[in-house]
């Protein structure tokens, strides 16, 4: 059979394995990238130099601006990504939790499924080298998935796909095998800025980049002083862990979009129903308890008590003009 065909079906059943084991879109991306790595990369430099990352100093290793430090000989990526989309709501008088979060920790889901997609790659091709990136690895993850076809980067910076909207989490397969690539997708946000206006705090600071110091995720997930600044609680609304505002107007996420029945991203009850006095009432141990295989771990009970501290559950909400 000729190296063409053979690679074409290897990338064929790579990607059928990706969608049976959930994921949803899927695409590949061959590595270095298109001119528009390079540009997203140069996009990741000028963030870094105005602050916008924060106290979050991950953010500035050098690796991030190569992919190829991340594998050796790293030729391909399959990008994947997990819908967390579910079809309910908080309860009335909860604090609000972001979507990405409510069910189980998505960094063991993908991680756990990606691996055995590199285990079957590996048995087809003994040779080959394979690496799991999600989130927590130094790669512009956005930018890789744009690249393999998954979707655009709306103006709120998430990525978007045609059909199911920005409510996915993404992962990815480095490997050393030369697979079929995907067309990079199209932007489509157009003269959109619904996200920009619905910003409380006005972190979208120009289309596709946030000021993470503004950023209510940034503070309820990542900051680690003691206190939230005043300017940011005044805006704060109910919104104890992440934000999905810049989500929730974006008209590609108000299409009909399929809700997820994996048991794996359904909520935890807790997360639909946490009052203010729960969170500042909790122990660690409670706390240890309701954050086990939660993404939310990343808050530390102190955190919890902290943001909602900050919370006034009278407030309302105001748009940016
Ligand atoms: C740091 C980080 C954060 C920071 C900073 C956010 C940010 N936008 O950078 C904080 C803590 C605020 C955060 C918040 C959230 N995060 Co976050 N975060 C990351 C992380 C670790 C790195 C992102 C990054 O590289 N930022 C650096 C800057 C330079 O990148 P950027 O803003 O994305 O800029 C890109 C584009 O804007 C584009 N760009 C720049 N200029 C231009 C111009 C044009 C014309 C175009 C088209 C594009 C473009 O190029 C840039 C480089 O790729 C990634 C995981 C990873 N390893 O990639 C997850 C990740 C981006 N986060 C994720 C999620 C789910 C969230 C939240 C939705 C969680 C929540 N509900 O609270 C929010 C969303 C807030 C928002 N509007 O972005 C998901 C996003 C999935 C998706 N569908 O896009 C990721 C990919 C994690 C994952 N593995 O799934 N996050
Ligand atoms: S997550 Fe919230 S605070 Fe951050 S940019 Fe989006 S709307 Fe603004
Ligand atoms: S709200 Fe509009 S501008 Fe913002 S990401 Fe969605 S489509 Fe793009």
């Amino acid at each position: 059979m000729d190296q063409n065909r053979t690679q074409k079906e290897l990338t064929a059943n790579l990607k059928k394995k990706a969608i049976e084991e959930g994921f949803n879109p899927v695409g590949i991306a061959n590595i270095p990238g298109s001119e528009k790595i390079h540009l997203r990369t140069a996009a990741l430099q000028r963030w870094l130099k105005a602050g916008f990352q924060a106290d979050m100093k991950w953010m500035e290793a050098s690796r991030r601006n190569n992919i190829e430090t991340l594998l050796e000989g790293a030729k391909s990526v399959l990008v994947v990504g997990l819908n967390y989309y579910v079809n309910r709501e908080q309860s009335k008088g909860s604090l609000s939790i972001a979507r990405y979060a409510w069910g189980r920790d998505y960094h063991r889901v993908l991680t756990k499924r990606l691996k055995r997609i590199g285990q079957w790659l590996q048995a087809e091709r003994p040779n080959c080298k394979w690496k799991i990136c999600v989130d927590s690895q130094p790669l512009l993850e956005k930018a890789w998935a744009e690249e393999a076809g998954l979707g655009w980067i709306g103006k709120n910076s998430n990525l978007i796909n045609k059909n199911q909207g920005s409510w996915m989490v993404l992962g990815n397969l480095l490997c050393t095998e030369l697979l079929i690539a995907d067309e990079p997708t199209k932007p489509l946000c157009g003269k959109c800025e619904e996200c920009i206006h619905a910003c409380p705090t006005n972190a979208i600071s120009e289309p596709f980049v946030i000021d993470s110091r503004s950023c209510l995720a940034y503070h309820t997930i990542e900051n680690r002083s003691q206190f939230i600044p005043k300017e940011i609680q005044a805006k704060m609304g109910k919104w104890i862990a992440g934000c999905d505002i810049c989500q929730d107007v974006c008209p590609w996420n108000k299409k009909k979009i399929p809700s997820n029945e994996d048991p794996e991203v359904a909520p935890r009850e807790w997360v639909m129903n946490l009052t203010k006095s729960q969170a500042l009432e909790w122990e660690d141990t409670i706390w240890d308890e309701k954050l086990q295989g939660s993404a939310l771990r990343r808050i530390k009970p102190w955190m919890w008590r902290r943001n909602a501290k900050a919370i006034d559950i009278n407030q309302k909400l105001e748009r940016n003009k």
